[in-house]
């Protein structure tokens, strides 16, 4: 990374229909923050987006059954995800919503400037129609038997039990979503965007870009050779982008053609506030979508096919981080069948940090799913954070405080202190390059093996005994709960500002430099804070 580098960051984009959940957090969401913040410390300029994914059948469907407006019902949900992502330390630029009046506009830029390159063409189709509802019934306004499997009670896009994907003409007994009644076949005219023709530049760009995960590449790449099929972009419903052409009025935008474009327009919102050219700041940043393994289509083929097709206008992603499914002891979370935690329910039981310290070190960077098991978060937390920093932290600011609360003038360094001095010095590369390879788990290892050898060093050095050179051992201790403060800051933020507090050190964690936690930044005659215990067990 050059210098001072410039970073677009965003999170892929919640529904606006229900609880975070910490199969989102450990997927997404902390990933991209713990990334974000050490960016941050590295003196990077960082926009940091994400947006509630406003639109979609299923979201109408659901307001329309508790009684609210569409734009009620999303504005609710943003919020409760926004009060979420503030108490787990989300620290987004920006949270904006896809059905802002920017990413509303934007999106319809969007498609005009394809229509005109051609892109986008129109085609009579048949669709449902509740004569009832006088509505046509899109994806999930239909419900019927599963054609592969037979599982009942299905939506039109696919079987949640059998996992396949189907048209919702292809159901047997289809069923209105609204009032149950049979549908009848309609005709209707449809906007379709021209994928396939996209194939070979896709290939290209996913060939030539070294930095995507290649085991993510590989597969997106049989996908292209098995064919890509046009894209229907249209929904026959009121809640969605208007489609920006006189005859398609009561058409919107299919959510999938516009949720991700969010990415850039509130980008561009969030730099335009500054008075900063957010184009060409786009252009000229490294950009990462941090996602799940779920959204793999539509982020690593429909997103950079639409950046394509628009002349290249915004640059396309440099870097897709994906990761896989969080288990709940062993089982697939999932909502309908109530086997989850909520983000809500967790935090109001445990410190967020707890958390991010759990989910961070059993994540790891590639597709693999990862089992999150209450014994295992007891025991990380209890064992590691707890009995590790936790300790070693404690150990040294409380001797300093019985002492009279100022950091001794060292007194002669031997090897041991030395050996302190060099690791300490070494840490900021050695976590900043796994950090910066999205080895968040393996870089929270070696902040924690760094811990260990300062519990070793401690427990060598027997202050207690006041032998010669223990007062630099207090010195290199304070200095090392510093080193360990900055570098654990973008893990657990909020107890890295406390252990700040406690070494009394001026200003916050967040507004030093990652590098400085390889150096001896307390001084000798400085004066601690108050000290209490940083971490309890659970
Ligand atoms: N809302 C799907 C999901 O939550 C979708 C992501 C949009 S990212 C542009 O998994
Ligand atoms: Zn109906």
């Amino acid at each position: 990374m050059r210098s001072r580098g410039r970073f677009v960051v965003t999170a892929a984009l919640p529904y606006a229909n229900g609880e975070l959940h910490l199969g989102h957090i450990a997927s997404t969401y902390l990933p991209s923050d713990i990334f974000v913040r050490y960016l941050r410390l590295k003196g990077h300029e960082v926009v940091y987006i994400c947006a509630t994914d406003d639109f979609g059948t299923p979201i109408l469907v659901k307001a329309e059954k508790e009684g609210k407006t569409p734009e009620e019902y999303v504005r609710y949900w943003h919020r409760r995800d926004a009060e979420d992502f503030e108490a787990l330390g989300i620290s987004f630029d920006l949270f904006h919503m896809t059905s802002s009046e920017e990413c509303v506009g934007f999106a319809q830029y969007v498609f005009k400037r394809l229509y005109e390159n051609g892109y986008i063409y129109k085609k009579r189709i048949e669709q449902f129609y509740c004569e009832y509802d006088k509505k046509f019934l899109p994806d999930r306004y239909v419900i019927g038997t599963c054609p592969y499997c037979g599982a009942k009670d299905q939506y039109g896009d696919g079987c949640e039990v059998c996992g396949r994907v189907y048209k919702p003409t292809e159901l047997i007994d289809p069923r209105c979503a609204i009032c149950g009644r049979r549908p009848v076949l309609k005709e209707t005219e449809h906007y379709y965007f021209r994928l396939s023709s996209l194939a070979s530049e896709l290939r290209d760009w996913l060939e030539g870009n070294e930095k995507l995960q290649p085991d993510v590449k590989k597969y997106v790449l049989r996908w292209i050779e098995d064919g890509l099929e046009d894209w229907d972009i249209t929904r026959d419903i009121s809640w969605g982008v208007p489609i920006p052409l006189e005859d398609a009025s009561g058409k919107v935008l299919y959510g999938w053609f516009d949720n991700h474009l969010c990415y850039i327009s509130s980008t561009l919102l969030y730099l335009e506030r500054k008075g900063i050219d957010g184009k060409e700041f786009w252009n000229s940043s490294t950009i990462y979508h941090f996602i799940g393994k779920d959204i793999v289509y539509h982020h690593y083929l429909l997103l950079p096919a639409i950046r394509i097709a628009m002349g290249r206008e915004y640059k396309l992603p440099d870097y897709m981080p994906t990761r896989g499914h969080l288990l709940l002891e062993g089982r697939k979370f999932s909502k309908s069948k109530g086997w989850y935690v909520s983000l809500r329910d967790f935090l109001n039981r445990f410190d967020p940090d707890y958390l991010r310290f759990y989910l961070a070190s059993i994540t790891p960077s590639g597709q693999n799913d990862v089992n999150f098991e209450w014994e295992g978060f007891k025991a990380k937390i209890n064992n590691e954070l707890v009995a590790n920093i936790g300790n070693f932290v404690y150990r040294a600011l409380i001797f300093v405080k019985r002492e009279g609360g100022v950091v001794p003038e060292p007194d002669g360094f031997e090897e041991l202190d030395e050996a302190l001095v060099g690791d300490l010095k070494n840490s900021p590369k050695l976590v900043g390059d796994l950090i910066e390879r999205n080895e968040l788990d393996k870089a929270l290892k070696e902040i924690e093996a760094l811990s260990s050898k300062c519990n070793g060093y401690f427990q060598h050095k027997e202050p207690w005994r006041k032998r010669r050179g223990y007062r630099t051992c207090l010195y290199l201790s304070i200095n090392a709960v510093r080193s360990l403060a900055i570098l654990l800051f973008p893990y657990i933020p909020f107890s890295s500002e406390r252990i700040w507090r406690m070494l009394g050190l001026e200003g916050d964690v967040a507004s030093q430099s990652w590098d400085d936690a390889g150096r001896l930044g307390v001084k000798p005659g400085h004066r601690i804070g108050e000290v209490s215990i940083p971490f309890e067990k659970v």
